[in-house]
């Protein structure tokens, strides 16, 4: 109705706009027409009276000519009649002629025109015609027409023209409206049909017509081209954005309004520990957090997190909750109690000591044991109730962390089938083959494909994961829209690249380079100009360190010139010590870095400082701006954030990045000097490389890695899957409510 109103309105007036042009033409026309009738008609009157007339002028009966004129002048339309003997004289008339047709100017009313005289009854038509006679060669005979019935008709007219616009305009309309809604019904019936993957590719009715198979690939090209189209805006809008936490909480607050969103991770984003009398609040210096806390405050959600803390029962309301930001609560944390044996088996035993070393190729056997499994099942069990017990709707937005929870989005969707479940693996994901070792492989990617969307740091992880389950279980495939459909639900499985927050605090940058350079030389004993290298991780086999050692005895042993002029700080945080594997590593890091100092101490400075301990972020960034290079040397990473905060604490724009060829950051980072952490020879000519490199290189470089970071940061990584989330939940309503769309 809208749709016929918003065409029919302006069509209408357009219309009327053009009869009130056309009908001043029309007028015109008309009025020529009758005048050149009368010319003729006053020819045949002239010729009908000129031998009654011509009689009477001999006889000299001027008195009867004018009641003769007076006679034939009661017809409706001869309005006067008059005769001019000769220029001079008075004319013989009818009572009615004007004053203004005198005989002596009789020349004005000859010759071409229209020879109109305006009355107070409206227009005259005038005509002059000659009728000669003997007794006056020279008369005249002058006819005067009423033409006020000519006034009449061309209002008539004007009328007519208009009703007949207007007219032609209400035909035109509801052709148009009818044939716009018939389109339209078929095209909205189209296009549902094929988001339904239905329609050309599939007739949803066996009995109403055969299949069409010569469509299929016009069907399949159209829907590409739908996916395309929408990653086409989705990119260019994006690309409009500047990414900021007030950019993701303005975006979230349009495009999840009200929604219930909840977030499901092992680590908490605040951690109440017992100091003495005091209770403290710790905030892990995590990217999950930073790149989080955001929505949770535009969303006021709920995050749902393993207890760990040694008071965080104490600080809690009877429901496990607590409000924080503790300055200024916007959200609420639901904390997640767990026995010891939960935590042995799920987070040390199945988690750590089986996924971890599955997913990462770093050589490191997995150990699976089923008493471990029975505790993953449980907790992940434990955590589907909670989200269940926290979700305010039936369809929460839930983001689920990590491999710690595989199981957790089949359990969320079987309870709160509305729900729309995003997990995030923040490994890497290996391929089918290595997958295939663990014993609970179909139960891990199945409980995975509870998700709606499942995101990976990079496009090979997806492709393994999607191969995984090709493999493994009955599932439809769909490798170009990347999405599997397993027990009648679709999941997306999606790329996203999470980095860091940018710009990074300021409190970071807040200290000079070159204070930075001078105070971390001094407090480690190192002469002013000595050429500093820097690593920061956690104390784990996946991340390259004793490789990472051996290179830099390896520069040593190539590059003597180097021996007492390179020092290499290795920031290690300890990590897991509960598990053999990572004690076993820590002995042998630690070990390394005594045997190769051994070797070059007595030359000077020790060639490696090994630093088993946690550092503030700030600490860190200190390490960061005052080092000539960074070397991230992972067998296997996701992403490995570390690289991209080198980056970001180089606003001088020097120093180099040596970074593994197998982490995710490679693939945004190819200014980094890339490397075979396994060739030891590379990797110390890539070190000799960073140490004699040119400024104006390492700042070209350094340009180009902080353009990358700076515009995919974090807030972009988690808005992207929000802002995919919003539009499959859109998505999904107008294929559930296919009416909706026509209203
Ligand atoms: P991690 O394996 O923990 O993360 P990484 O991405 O490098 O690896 O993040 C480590 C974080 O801890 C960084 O912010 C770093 O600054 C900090 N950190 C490391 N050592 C520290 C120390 N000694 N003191 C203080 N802080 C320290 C997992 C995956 C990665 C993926 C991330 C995010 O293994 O591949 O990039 O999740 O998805």
């Amino acid at each position: 109705m809208r749709l016929s109103l918003r065409f029919v309105l302006p069509l209408m007036l357009v219309l009327a706009g053009i009869a009130y042009a056309v009908a001043p033409l029309v007028d015109q026309l008309t009025l020529r027409w009758f005048v050149r009738d009368l010319d003729i008609r006053s020819s045949l009157i002239v010729n009908t009276i000129q031998e009654p007339l011509q009689e009477q002028l001999a006889a000299g009966k001027k008195a009867k000519i004018g009641e003769f004129f007076n006679r034939i002048t009661q017809d409706e339309r001869l309005y006067a009649v008059g005769y001019c003997a000769a220029p001079q004289g008075p004319a013989l008339a009818s009572r009615s002629l004007p004053a203004e047709i005198r005989c002596a100017e009789l020349d004005r009313w000859e010759g071409p025109g229209d020879h109109l005289l305006p009355s107070a009854r409206g227009p005259l038509h005038v005509a002059v015609q000659p009728m000669t006679s003997e007794v006056a060669p020279g008369g005249k005979l002058v006819l005067v027409h009423d033409m006020s019935f000519v006034t009449r008709r061309s209002e008539e007219t004007k009328r007519y023209v208009f009703y007949f616009f207007m007219a032609l305009a209400a035909v035109v309309s509801l052709i148009t409206v009818i044939i716009a809604q018939l389109s339209w019904r078929g095209w909205m019936a189209g296009m549902h049909s094929l988001l339904r993957g239905e329609g050309l590719l599939r007739q949803p009715d066996p009995g109403a017509q055969p299949d069409r198979p010569e469509f299929k690939p016009i069907a399949r090209d159209l829907q590409r081209l739908i996916r395309e189209l929408e990653a086409e805006t989705r990119a260019r809008d994006e690309s409009q954005i500047t990414w900021t936490p007030e950019s993701l909480r303005t975006i979230l607050h349009g495009e999840l309004r009200g929604e219930d969103v909840i977030v499901v991770s092992n680590r908490e984003p605040y951690i109440h520990q017992r100091r003495g009398e005091h209770i403290e609040v710790q905030r892990p210096a995590s990217g999950l957090v930073t790149a989080l806390e955001p929505i949770m405050r535009a969303c006021s959600g709920t995050w749902i997190a393993h207890g760990s803390g040694s008071a965080d029962r104490d600080v809690v309301d009877k429901h496990d909750h607590i409000a924080v930001p503790p300055e200024k609560p916007a959200y609420q944390i639901r904390r997640v109690w767990l026995t010891a044996e939960e935590e042995a088996g799920y987070y040390y035993g199945f988690s750590n000591e089986g996924l971890w070393p599955l997913c990462h190729i770093a050589h490191v056997r997995p150990t699976f044991r089923s008493g471990d499994w029975a505790q993953y099942v449980a907790v992940n069990r434990k955590f589907a109730q909670a989200v269940v017990s926290e979700a305010k709707t039936k369809a929460p937005i839930v983001l689920v962390q990590d491999y710690h929870f595989a199981l957790l989005p089949k359990m969320i969707r079987e309870e709160l089938p509305d729900a729309t479940v995003i997990a995030f693996w923040h490994i890497p994901w290996p391929n089918p083959e290595s997958f295939a070792i663990c014993p609970w492989r179909d139960e891990v990617v199945a409980g995975l494909l509870g998700s709606s969307i499942l995101g990976f740091h990079t496009q090979f992880h997806c492709n393994n994961f999607v191969g995984t389950v090709d493999r493994f279980l009955e599932a439809r495939v769909d490798r170009e829209s990347f999405t599997v459909s397993f027990g009648g639900k679709l999941t997306a499985v999606r790329r996203y690249p999470i980095s860091i927050a940018w710009p990074p605090e300021a409190e970071m940058l807040q200290k000079d380079v070159s204070a930075c350079r001078a105070d971390i030389r001094q407090m480690n004993d190192l002469p002013a100009e000595h050429k500093l290298g820097i690593g920061v991780d956690r104390l784990d086999y996946t991340k390259g360190i004793v490789e990472r050692f051996r290179a830099i005895e390896r520069l040593l042993e190539l590059n003597p010139q180097w021996v007492g002029r390179f020092t290499f700080v290795q920031i290690a945080a300890p990590t897991r010590s509960g598990i053999d594997e990572y004690q076993h590593h820590e002995a042998q890091v630690r070990a390394m870095a005594t045997r190769i100092n051994g070797r070059f101490e007595h030359q000077g400075p020790p060639p490696i400082v090994l630093k088993v301990e946690h550092h503030e972020p700030r600490e860190v960034y200190e390490y960061f701006r005052a080092a000539d290079l960074c070397f991230v040397s992972s067998l296997h990473d996701g992403m490995n954030l570390v690289a991209k905060e080198f980056v970001a604490a180089r606003d001088d724009e020097r120093g180099v990045l040596i970074l593994s060829q197998f982490t995710g950051a490679a693939r945004e980072l190819p200014e980094a000097l890339i490397v075979n952490p396994y060739d030891a020879d590379q990797c110390a000519a890539a070190l000799h490389l960073a140490l004699v490199m040119p400024a104006n290189e390492q700042r070209d470089r350094m340009r180009l890695m902080r353009g990358l970071v700076a515009e995919f940061n974090v807030f972009r990584w988690a808005g992207r899957m929000l802002l995919d989330a919003a539009a499959m939940r859109r998505r999904s309503r107008l294929i559930d409510k296919p009416g909706a769309a026509n209203s």
